[in-house]
Parts: structure tokens; sequence; C-alpha cells
């Protein structure tokens, strides 16, 4: 007998909900709340995605001086903005509506602070996504892709808004590179309309509800209703999602919509470090005790916010 092509056995079949999270809040870094969804306890890793977090953070507090190494973490500003400064002397605001795409690759020490010179700002918001790298990638050099608000691709039409963080839809492109193969799509739906998105058949996807409330699923069989700081996962053994906005108060429901491709390779995290056996990790720590391979510039290095704070 034939062996049904698995494939095209899930092609024109919706994604449904497997599970629904609501991420609570909990403090990180220095004085900073996180909504955590992915990296928390029953959710420690959603093969390639290591972390999400939805983050506020106002004055004089926020993620002073820390290292990375071996994956990449994703900053979308939604409110506010933060300054970011690394070892390396690279350094930058990232302000509402844009967006941070860094590599950390083989080590970077960085400190994400609220912006001082927007003094009018007293509250900053945003998603942070930490995306694993392939063995292959771990241990590049690090860098960064970084787009304002105004240059991020958007699209709209028949009520549906989307900004274009990476990936593509209908043809409108991100420029971002991806080295773990990744879409990642903010989708504003008003009143009443409704997505049918595809995703790729064999990527992990899921949604993050920031405001409103959606129906995601099959309008005729088995849907989810979920609202801001719900997160879902979307199973398996289809090739696209259906959402449709589902407020009955006039509301524009906005989630993000992301799907990477798994790397399928074991992984061993120790906080801010990803690698792949717990020998790495231990050559990682003492290569962070020592300045090594790729910290070196970390032995003499302080963070002017850190500095201007009288943190450590
Ligand atoms: C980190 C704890 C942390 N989520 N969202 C431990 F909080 C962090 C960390 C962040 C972070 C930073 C921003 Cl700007 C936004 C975040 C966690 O910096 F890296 C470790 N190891
Ligand atoms: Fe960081």
């Amino acid at each position: 007998m034939p062996i049904p092509d698995k494939s095209s056995a899930d092609n024109n079949k919706k994604r449904l909900v497997v599970k629904k999270l609501f991420a609570r809040q909990q403090h990180e870094g220095f004085g900073a709340v996180v909504r955590r969804s992915i990296g928390r306890f029953e959710l420690r890793y959603f093969d390639p995605f290591l972390v999400l977090d939805e983050f506020s953070i106002s004055a004089h507090s926020g993620f002073p001086d820390h290292p990375h190494r071996g994956f990449e973490t994703v900053t979308y500003m939604l409110e506010g903005e933060i300054l970011h400064e690394d070892c390396e002397g690279h350094k930058g605001a990232i302000k509402e509506g844009g967006l941070q795409w860094m590599t950390a690759g083989k080590g970077i020490v960085h400190s994400e602070m609220p912006s001082s010179n927007a003094s009018s700002i007293t509250h900053c918001k945003g998603l942070q996504l930490w995306i694993n790298l392939s063995s292959k990638h771990k241990l590049v050099e690090p860098s960064y892709q970084e787009i304002e608000s105004k240059d991020i691709a958007e699209a709209e039409k028949d009520g549906v808004r989307v900004r274009v963080i990476a990936g593509e839809w209908n043809g409108v492109k991100s420029k971002i590179c991806t080295r773990t193969p990744t879409m990642y799509l903010d989708f504003i739906l008003s009143p009443g309309s409704r997505i049918s998105q595809p995703i790729p058949i064999h990527w992990n996807a899921f949604v993050y509800v920031l405001q409103g409330q959606g129906h995601f699923g099959d309008a005729r069989s088995h849907h989810s209703t979920a609202a801001a700081h719900h997160f879902l996962i979307l199973g398996l053994g289809g090739d696209r999602l259906e959402a449709w906005n589902s407020s009955d108060s006039g509301l524009p429901l906005r989630f993000i919509l992301v799907g990477g491709e798994p790397i399928n390779e074991p992984m061993v995290q120790f906080g801010p470090f990803v690698m792949n056996t717990q020998e790495e990790i231990d050559q990682t720590i003492d290569d962070f005790e020592n300045f090594t391979n790729g910290f070196e510039k970390a032995r003499h290095w302080r963070s002017q916010a850190v500095s201007a704070l009288g943190l450590f």
C-alpha cells in the first residue's frame, strides 16, 4: 500500500490551538516586570524559541549589564524606548514601534535600560523573543539588525493591518535576515475582520495576544477564544492559521503570530547561555569568567547606564 504523503495530507488544513496559557507578571532584571510565556516552568523550550517576554520597565529599572551566548534576542518596542549598549561599543535607542534583532552568537555583554533622554517617557513596554541558533551558528560573530518603526514593512487589506517583522505577508517582505528560519507578524484586525495566514507545515508556531479579543482555529468545529496576555500554541498538522476579531465592544484585535523551523538538536541552557552540551556550557562559564573566546572586551567594560545609576 502506498504511504500517504504527510505534507500533502496537511495541506489546506487549519492549525488548531493545542495549548493556551495566561502570562502572569513576574519580576526580572532590575525592577523590571515581565509576562513570560515561553521559558517558564511549564514551557521550557518551544524549539527554536527559548523565551517570550512581554516586558514593562520604568525609570531606574531595566536589564543592566549581562551576557548572552548561543542565540538571538529580538526586541520589539510597543511603547516608549530603551537604550542599548554593549561591550563592543555598539550603542543606540530602540524607539517605539522599532525593532532590534541581535545575534549574540559567540558572546555579547550588554545593558538594556529605559532611555534617559526621553524624560517624558516614564514607561516602556515591549516584547523580547529569544531564538535559538543551530550548532553551526552558535559561535558566529555578534551582529545587529535594527529597523525604526517607519521602516518596518506594513500592509493593509480588508480591515487587517500587518507589520512584517520577519518573513512576508501578501508579497510584502521584511528585510530582516533570519539564521534560524522564522516568521514574525504583528496583526491588527478591526472588528469583524479575519485572516487565513499560511504557516510552513513543519514549523512550530504560536500566537501572543496584545489587545482585544479573538477566536483562533476553525470557525465550524474547534476554536479557542483569547484576550490580552494569552499565549497560544498552534498544533502541527495544518498549513495555515484562521483567526478573527470576535470583540463585541468594537475594539481592534492585536496579536503576534510567530513561527520557526525547529532546530532538532540537544539544548542545554544556563541562564543567558544556550549551547548543545553541558561541556559547552562549562566552557562558556569559563570564558565569561576569564574574558576569553568572545568575552575579551567585557573585562574593562561597564555600561554608562549602570555607571550613572551607581549600580555595580
Ligand atoms: C536575562 C533575566 C533577564 N527578558 N525582556 C535573566 F531578565 C534577562 C533579560 C531579559 C530581558 C531584557 C529585555 Cl530588554 C526585555 C527581557 C529577559 O535581560 F538575559 C537573564 N539571563
Ligand atoms: Fe539581554
